[in-house]
Parts: C-alpha cells; sequence; structure tokens
C-alpha cells in the first residue's frame, strides 16, 4: 500500500518539527527535559534560530555540511534544526568514535562548521592540522565544563578555547532570535548519518527534508501511537538514526517532551533518569535491556518500552514482562531507512521475531535472482518506503548496490512466516551488530595486526552467555611469542586505545594457523564452524 504525506513542494523540516508547535500554540510546552534543565518549544526556537543566524553569519551557505559531534543535550536539537532552518546540512557525528573516524567525517562530508561538546574536543586536536575544509570550531559548554551548560553563560575565564575557536553560548547571545527559514523543498538534502560496512569506508548517508516526517507519520504514530502527552525518553544516542527519531523527531512530531541523558546510559543512570522524569515511552538496545534486568530498579508511568538494533533475545522480553508488567517492542530499522520498517505491535508481540511490515512501508525477501521466496524459505530483505535516503555522498558504487530503484537492500538475511511475520537470519556480508552498534571484523582485524606480536588474525561474531553477539578474534602470534593470559589482555588492551570500546575482541584464541582459501584469504565462515562444532560439544 503506497503512502503518501501531501508534503507541500516548499518545505522545510525545521518549520515542521519545530516553528509549527509555536504557532500551533505550544509555546509554553516543555520539549526537552534534561537533568534539571528544562526548554518549552519556544525556547528551543529560540535557540535554533539564533544558531542558524550564526551559522549564516560565519558564512555557511544552503547545502553546506555542519558536523554535530554531541552529547544528548537541549543543544543537540538547537543546532540539528538551527542547521536544517538555515538550509545547511548537520552530520550527526557518534562520539564513541575516535580522532581517526573523525578526521575522515569531517574531511567526507567537507564540514565548514563543528560544533562539538567540550569532553570531546580533544579527539579533535590531534588531527586540527589535517582538516582542510573546516574553518570554525564551535565548543559547547567550556565554560562549565563536563558537558553542562547553561544557556548565555556569563564569559569568564576561557581556559582550552583556541583563540579560533567560538563559544557555542556566547555566539548565540550575540545573534538574533528572529530567522527566516531558509527556501528549501520536501526533497533538499536535510541531514547525513553515517553508515559504516564491512569494507570500504563509512557511507554518508543523505536523508531528505520530508524523510523524518515520513518516519514519524508511519512507525510513530501507527505503531507506536505516539501523543502529545508521550514523554519520550531513548537511552539510544541522539546521534544513532534510531535515538533521532526517538529523542527529537518523534516527540517533536507531536508536540510531546524528549527526556536527555548526557551520561552514558548505564542501567543506574538509567533507572535514576526514569524515576525523574517519568517517562511514557522508553527506547534502548537489547545489551541495555539485559544489563537492566540485572540490577534493581522500576519503571513508573512507562507505557510501552522499545527494543532495535539487533534482535531481541526472547529471554529479555519474558523476564521484562514478568518484572514490570511491560512489553518490549522489537523491530528492524537502518540508518537507510532513517528507522524501524518491520516491527511488533502493541499487544501483538511474536518473541525472536521482529513482527510485521509497519503501515506505509513494503517489505519482500528474495533470492539471489531476485526473486521472492515462499514462506519459511531465508532470503535477502529489501524494503520500499518514502523515508529511505537518497544516496550516499560520493559512493556511486556503494549507492545503486543498496538503493535498487524503489527498493533497498538492508543486507540482512530474513524469512517471513505464513502469518507476515519476519525473522532475522543474519546478515549478508560479515559485519557484527555488538550492542546494537555496526562492528566490521576488517576493522578490528586491521587494528590487531598493527599490534607487533601479531602475525595473522581473523575476527568472527560469538555469541555471549545471553545470545548477543560480540566480536571473538583467532591470532596467530609471531614466532617469539607464546600465547598466555597476557598476551591476550595485552591485545585487548591494544585494540581498546585506538578504536571506539565496543569493537575489542572479548575473546582471543590463539591458533598455530588460520583457514585459508586458494587465493590466500581467510576463510570465517570455516571459524565460524569450528566455533559451533565446539559449542555443540
Ligand atoms: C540490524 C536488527 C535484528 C539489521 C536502527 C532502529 O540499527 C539501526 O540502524 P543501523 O544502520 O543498523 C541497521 C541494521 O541493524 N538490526 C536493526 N534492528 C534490528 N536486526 N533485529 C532488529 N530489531 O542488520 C539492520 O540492517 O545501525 C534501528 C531505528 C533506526 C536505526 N537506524
Amino acid at each position: 500500500m503506497p503512502y503518501s504525506l501531501n508534503l507541500p513542494d516548499a518545505f522545510n523540516a525545521a518549520d515542521h518539527f519545530v516553528d509549527r508547535n509555536v504557532r500551533e500554540g505550544r509555546g509554553e510546552k516543555v520539549a526537552v527535559l534534561c537533568e534539571d534543565r528544562s526548554f518549552t518549544y519556544a525556547d528551543i526556537q529560540a535557540g535554533m534560530n539564533r544558531f542558524g543566524n550564526a551559522l549564516k553569519s560565519l558564512g555557511v551557505r544552503m547545502e553546506e555540511r555542519v558536523s554535530l559531534l554531541l552529547l544528548d543535550t537541549e543543544v543537540y536539537p538547537q543546532a540539528f534544526f538551527g542547521a536544517i532552518k538555515a538550509g545547511a546540512v548537520p552530520v550527526c557525528l557518534n562520539t564513541m568514535n575516535r580522532t581517526q573516524d573523525f578526521q575522515f567525517y569531517l574531511n567526507d562530508s567537507r564540514s565548514r562548521v563543528l560544533v562539538v561538546d567540550a569532553p570531546l574536543l580533544e579527539q579533535i586536536e590531534p588531527i586540527r592540522g589535517s582538516l582542510p575544509f573546516l574553518e570554525h570550531v564551535i565548543v559547547v559548554g567550556q565554560r562549565q565544563g563536563g558537558g553542562q551548560h547553561t544557556p548565555h553563560a556569563a564569559s569568564s575565564a576561557v581556559q582550552t578555547l583556541r583563540p579560533a575557536d567560538l563559544d557555542f553560548d556566547e555566539l548565540l547571545a550575540a545573534h538574533s532570535d528572529r530567522l527566516d527559514t531558509a527556501p528549501t523543498c520536501r526533497d533538499d538534502a536535510c541531514f547525513w548519518l553515517y553508515s559504516s560496512g564491512s569494507t570500504g569506508s563509512p557511507k554518508g548517508t543523505v536523508h531528505l527534508q520530508h524523510d523524518m516526517v515520513y518516519a514519524a507519520s508511519t512507525y510513530g504514530i501507527k505503531v507506536l501511537d505516539i501523543r502529545e502527552d508521550d514523554v519520550f525518553f531513548s537511552a539510544a544516542k541522539l546521534f544513532f538514526a534510531y535515538g533521532l527519531g526517538n529523542g527529537i523527531y518523534f516527540p517533536f512530531h507531536v508536540g510531546a517532551t524528549a527526556v536527555y541523558l548526557p551520561q552514558r546510559p548505564t542501567p543506574e543512570q538509567v533507572y535514576a533518569t526514569v524515576r525523574r522524569h517519568r517517562p511514557t515511552l522508553f527506547f534502548g538496545v537489547p545489551t541495555l535491556y539485559g544489563q537492566m534486568l540485572e540490577q534493581e530498579g522500576t519503571m513508573p508511568g512507562v507505557r510501552l518500552c522499545v527494543s532495535a538494533g539487533e534482535a531481541l533475545p526472547p529471554a529479555y522480553l519474558h523476564r521484562w514482562k514478568a518484572r514490570f508488567q511491560l512489553d518490549i517492542l522489537d523491530g528492524i530499522g537502518s540508518t537507510e531507512m532513517a528507522h524501524i520498517f518491520v516491527s511488533n505491535r502493541p499487544g501483538e508481540i511474536t518473541p525472536g521475531s521482529s513482527g510485521k511490515v509497519v503501515p506505509g512501508y513494503e517489505a519482500r525477501i528474495v533470492d539471489e535472482s531476485m526473486h521472492d521466496v515462499s514462506p519459511g524459505e531465508i532470503g535477502t530483505l529489501l524494503v520500499k518506503g518514502d523515508s529511505a535516503a537518497a544516496y550516499y555522498w560520493n559512493k556511486h558504487g556503494k549507492t545503486s548496490e543498496t538503493m535498487m530503484g524503489q527498493w533497498l537492500n538492508t543486507g540482512d538475511k530474513y524469512y517471513c512466516d505464513h502469518q507476515g511475520y519476519f525473522f532475522c537470519a543474519g546478515r549478508s556480508d560479515d559485519m557484527l551488530k555488538v550492542g546494537g552498534i555496526w562492528v566490521s571484523p576488517n576493522e578490528v582485524e586491521a587494528c590487531l595486526i598493527e599490534h607487533p606480536d601479531v602475525l595473522e588474525c581473523a575476527v568472527i561474531g560469538a555469541c555471549d552467555e545471553d545470545d548477543l553477539v560480540k566480536p571473538m578474534a583467532f591470532v596467530v602470534l609471531g614466532p617469539a611469542k607464546e600465547p598466555s593470559e597476557q598476551v591476550e589482555t595485552e591485545l585487548k588492551e591494544f585494540v581498546k586505545s585506538s578504536l571506539a570500546l565496543y569493537k575489542y575482541p572479548r575473546w582471543i584464541r590463539f591458533m598455530d594457523e588460520l583457514p585459508k582459501t586458494a587465493t590466500g584469504k581467510i576463510k570465517r565462515f570455516e571459524l565460524r564452524n569450528l566455533l559451533q562444532q565446539q559449542q555443540a560439544a
């Protein structure tokens, strides 16, 4: 069933998600709760307008990229929509990444401006000299430190700001809170997210002005039944496609309230935030649900919980229901589709399944020759729907492999039963989802091989005690080195020191040699089989 939004040709997402709320009389409604601070839609609008004006005064023009390296605070929607309203294109960067990743993102996107939370600035310092497109760095929370910020704080001693860097609060204070909306159309570029693949560099995924409205009015309205009186809390961060919907454009679509947690979402922090701000909708990844089940805590006032990023183990679903009398809706989404397109429904949950197609989307499972497979047969999951990204920036080959006309290839292996329930059956590449976030085995291998004692290595996914995937490394050591617990710890620390933390191998197996093809390629599938046989024995 095709689904039409009927958006006017002239359309800007910031007008829809922010200005419209003020126009419709919700100016005094609380839009954002963050720690002990609260911000109305009028506050967010003023900050957005000031930031948009600031960008224009810095010379940023329509279609130019502005990178956001920000914690989850009230600054996020202001910077995100401020850029969009000025016609610029925000690029949401993953704060867990490391210096080398940021060098790639900033140069690939040719961002002219970077907005960065003070505690994350140290990741940028080492690459300052190798960012030819970046002209301005705007630092948030410099005055207070630790990610805390009060809007328009009085200026005090500047500590680590470079002379050329700008202070976010000062910049906002210096600009008008009125801003004309850039003359974008509904199909203009709106925002980017980076998506990683098993080989090659991350792909700048270009989303259009209408995409967020589409996702909000399909999955948001039709599955979650989001309403003005809802309070949204996403433990998944705003820089993920998942968190961006949960924490920004779902609540703003219906004039609701969003709760932000700037810190790492530990079970303690998450329970404390729920106690303090009483969300009605809670969003997490399976790993977090597992951790929360291990800890004391309550979920008062929550009406529905959502899980995405990787398949939710049925055991979590059952234990959660028994403890909180709450459902967890598992659904599959992707950066390319902006949000969830196959999902379970409230009161209609099939444990172990990703659920049924969301209204407004179509899904197919096909074999190698693109023919639909029969129910129960595994194939590749294709999806169609108007929140799909237009293309990958400067990656024509990858774009045409993934965006096949109206259909988008998810790269996931799925099967569908006779009732229309979709079941996840792995990936068609070697990519791993760890805590809901992509890990490329190639990247971990490339890092390990840098270690002087590693001769060869291969990384695959292995299941932990809860059936969730974590990286496992098979390592052949150089002739001078003997396997030991000490070497194992050293190799883990080595990976932790240069890649994002969640990527390090949780287990290391030392081998005399690795299975290889005639052409010398490591056979990861043989290692997977080996592991399976050992676990079965
Ligand atoms: C996998 C799942 C099984 C699947 C995302 C909700 O995860 C999101 O986006 P990413 O681009 O990854 C997409 C890939 O992750 N996956 C996601 N959810 C599930 N596998 N069950 C699930 N429930 O391989 C998919 O192709 O990081 C999730 C909303 C927006 C998102 N971007």
